[in-house]
């Protein structure tokens, strides 16, 4: 990903250092299915091929929530390559191989490392306030957006709850603003939002996200691990 940090004429990074640097983790590459039939790195995973392909890969798209039931969302900051300035849920990223055990699907345990790993990462959460049998798994979400144009996605995406009273200390490259919205608010908070949405969290927004969340207390009734959406 080298000859993306050249700079400009002004000096100016053409894409932030610590985005860039990331771009060569291994995330593991599905079939329509979720079978693992390979690995990529994360830029080819994001980057728009010339016929519009993009390689279908494993995510996880984690929705924290305080004790009283408010959920976290935040905005991705300028810096992030795909998606910069979008609102979305509290923090999604990928299992990769550059850490064990990430592809261990046994109870989507890998993946609740890989959610556990990045919220630490990205919204300063204590590791021992994020014990992985806290991680709700509750379905998965296919899906496929082309982004800008050049950078998009297309995934079979985890959702994980998770309800928890924890002290965040969000990381700049990662976030620009976080906010607590309470289930009563959501609908008059959400055209308040000075920027886009993600296109998962529009999805799980229009389709799925008021039904869950009123579910926050008995979620065994909303899990489905045999299924996987498609909007
Ligand atoms: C990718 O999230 C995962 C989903 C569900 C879109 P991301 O772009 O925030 O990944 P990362 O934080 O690893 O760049
Ligand atoms: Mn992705």
């Amino acid at each position: 990903f080298a000859s993306s940090l050249a700079m400009s004429k002004e000096q100016t990074p053409l894409v932030d250092a610590v985005q860039a640097g990331s771009m060569g983790e291994k995330c593991f590459l599905v079939d329509e299915n979720d079978k693992i039939i390979g690995q990529a790195s994360k830029k080819e995973c994001h980057f728009i091929k010339e016929d519009g392909d993009i390689p279908l890969h494993r995510a996880f798209s984690t929705f924290l929530f305080n004790k009283k039931g408010d959920l976290l969302l935040q905005k991705r900051s300028d810096t992030k390559i795909t998606y910069p300035n979008h609102y979305t849920n509290t923090c999604c990223s990928h299992p990769v191989a550059d850490f064990p055990g990430e592809d261990e699907e046994q109870n989507a345990i890998g993946i609740k490392r890989a959610a556990r790993r990045r919220l630490h990462y990205e919204l300063g959460i204590p590791l021992d306030k994020l014990p992985l049998e806290s991680f709700n798994y509750i379905t998965r979400l296919y899906y496929k957006d082309e982004g800008n144009g050049k950078w998009g996605e297309h995934e079979i995406t985890y959702v994980l709850f998770i309800q928890a009273d924890v002290k965040v200390k969000p990381n700049s490259d990662e976030i620009s603003e976080i906010s607590f919205v309470p289930r009563s608010e959501l609908d008059e908070y959400v055209p308040t939002l000075s920027g886009p949405l993600t296109p998962w969290f529009q999805l799980i927004l229009k389709h799925r996200l008021r039904l869950w969340w009123d579910h926050l207390d008995k979620l065994d009734e909303i899990k489905d691990h045999e299924h996987i959406l498609r909007f």
